[in-house]
């Protein structure tokens, strides 16, 4: 039997006072997703049992238990603590996926911190618009990455202290720079956790719109309430479970699904850090019985290029279910993973903006292959027209999503920037930016992004950021950047450049652009191709049409262009 036993059932008596009876929270007491991720645990008697088990690229293990994980990030929140930190201050968790950064965020959580989690691929400019707008107090990093922020320290004058988890040289480090060793730290019994509330700021997850700088998504503590029931019942986390999200910390799945869902539920999980690889993926699940697997369809796409012989080669037997985040999830894919696992991928879907999963297959639920399933009972989810944003009584019709407000774990605001989050808001409806269409059955079927924003293997980027980098090169004049498809991401970054006079496109200076997008911003961003035109389709205003270059690169009919033209 599924936590979740029948979705229609739940739908009739579900209420998020289920959750929250659950963890025994009342409203208006302390809520601490740290301490109920650690401390909570360990009184329920499970300190004994493994709460991580982590590989490295090399195949080295570590495993720590609840208790030991409690101890540890009490240690690092003590040490935040002695350093000056105080309640509300960013701290950035810029690392690998190495055990100080799962810890790092708890302990953060625990003193009264923000955690702002950065992918550790980013370069130095994507890591200085994201410090620089949350006027980041403290990072925590590898000596790997330091010297992405010793570039950019100059420039911002309110980060204090740089706090390098694997330096043993002390000697090595410079101004600012601290060296904290996490696994020999003295293991602190009692910390005073700090007394959080439901509406206290606890993550500042940077996500990438069409136009502007990356906006810092804000949550709050209570965010736990819908973490929690959402894992138990859509990743059917148990006791006993072996769960493995893939997702990195640096993004918003790697935090609520592989951090807050399953360690408030007390389950154990393992984090390989190392990239994509199908043979060293089948064997880590194989290796450590893997029995609840959370990925997403860029990893699906590859495992299914690698082919069917290899996932014979290993016992998979302990996998009992698998769900997909972050980018449509193909039919194909769902009916590759029934034929090779024997176990459907579950879709669901979701957003940094949400905090937690939103539309999704539910265990025992009839998955139709590329719907993206139905409303998590408690949201109340619709699509609205696409001008007048009421919503759509006919299936089959496509308009925005959108999600009537007040899920606990929906985001509070964007980080100094209550206009933008004010503006996701109609007819009391929080507007997600994607199309859909809802069938006769209730399923969802996803479109596409109602903006540019480019999801490539899951991961958003802005064209805005893209094309303001490639204006500091020295041969560009002007660019504009889309998505084009691509089998296995789904998308990847395409520039459109003019060149500066005296500049001529060629095979090397395409390859000079795309390695200095890829320093400075990171691979994602790197334009996979660039096309040097001699100009660029622009509105009677002089603003590029990137819809155009856009639907040229899908093959889509672009139609009566003067409306293009107009469209500001
Ligand atoms: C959790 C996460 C959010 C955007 C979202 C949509 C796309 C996510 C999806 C999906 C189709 C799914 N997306 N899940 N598209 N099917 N199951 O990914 O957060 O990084 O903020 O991305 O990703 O476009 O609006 P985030």
């Amino acid at each position: 039997m599924s936590n979740i036993g029948s979705y229609e059932e739940k739908l009739k008596d579900f209420k998020w006072e289920i959750s929250e009876k659950e963890l025994e929270y009342t409203k208006g007491n302390r809520i601490n997703i740290g301490e109920y991720c650690s401390d909570r645990i360990c009184r329920m008697g499970k300190g004994d049992k493994l709460a991580l088990i982590w590989q490295s690229h090399t195949g080295e293990i570590k495993k720590y238990t609840f208790n030991r994980m409690r101890v540890l990030t009490n240690a690092i929140a003590e040490y935040l603590k002695s350093l000056g930190i105080n309640s509300g201050d960013r701290v950035c968790l810029f690392m690998d996926k190495v055990p100080e950064l799962y810890f790092g965020f708890l302990g953060i959580l625990k003193m009264g911190g923000i955690a702002q989690p950065l992918f550790s691929a980013f370069g130095g400019e994507s890591l200085y618009t994201r410090l620089a707008d949350a006027e980041t107090k403290a990072i925590i990093t590898q000596k790997k990455h330091v010297g992405k922020v010793r570039k950019i320290l100059a420039d911002l004058p309110k980060l204090e202290r740089i706090i390098v988890v694997d330096e043993e040289e002390e000697e090595k480090l410079r101004e600012k720079e601290l060296y904290f060793s996490m696994d020999n730290a003295t293991p602190v019994e009692h910390f005073d956790i700090f007394p959080s509330t439901a509406e206290t700021p606890s993550v500042l997850h940077y996500t990438s719109g069409t136009t502007g700088k990356p906006k810092g998504a804000q949550h709050v503590h209570y965010s736990l309430i819908s973490q929690y029931i959402t894992a138990k019942y859509v990743l059917d986390l148990k006791d006993d479970d072996i769960y493995w999200c893939t997702a990195d910390p640096g993004w918003v799945t790697g935090t609520s699904y592989g951090i807050i869902g399953p360690w408030a539920n007390g389950v154990t999980q393992c984090v390989l850090d190392s990239g994509f690889k199908a043979d060293s993926w089948y064997k880590f699940i194989e290796d450590h019985k893997v029995t609840i697997w959370y990925s997403a369809p860029t990893a699906i796409r590859s495992l299914m290029k690698e082919g069917n012989e290899v996932v014979k080669q290993f016992n998979l037997s302990s996998l009992r279910h698998l769900c997909s985040v972050g980018e449509p999830l193909n039919a194909e894919a769902v009916i590759w993973s029934k034929e090779v696992f024997g176990l459907a991928f579950h879709d669901t879907f979701w957003q940094t903006e949400t905090g937690s999963m939103m539309i999704c297959n539910y265990p025992g639920m009839k998955i139709k292959p590329g719907s993206m399933g139905k409303p998590f009972p408690g949201i109340t989810a619709t699509v609205v027209d696409l001008k007048t944003y009421q919503p759509i009584e006919r299936a089959g019709i496509v308009g925005l999503i959108a999600i009537k407000p007040g899920w606990p774990s929906m985001f509070r605001t964007y980080w100094k920037n209550e206009e933008v989050y004010k503006s996701k808001f109609r007819n009391d409806w929080y507007i997600c930016g994607d199309r859909a269409s809802i069938d006769e059955e209730g399923y969802f079927w996803f479109v596409g992004r109602d903006d540019d924003v480019i999801n490539t293997a899951g991961h958003l980027v802005g064209p805005f950021e893209i094309e303001s980098a490639l204006l500091e090169h020295e041969a560009v004049a002007e660019s504009a950047v889309v998505g084009k498809p691509d089998p296995v991401n789904m998308e990847v970054v395409k520039a459109f450049i003019t060149l500066k006079p005296g500049f001529m496109g060629s095979k090397e200076l395409e390859l000079k652009i795309m390695n200095f997008i890829r320093k400075k911003l990171s691979p994602l961003a790197m334009p996979q191709e660039i096309e040097f035109v001699d100009s660029l389709p622009k509105t009677r205003s002089g603003k590029i049409m990137r819809r155009l270059l856009r639907a040229k690169e899908w093959g889509e009919e672009i139609g009566d262009t003067s409306t293009l033209e107009n469209d500001d």
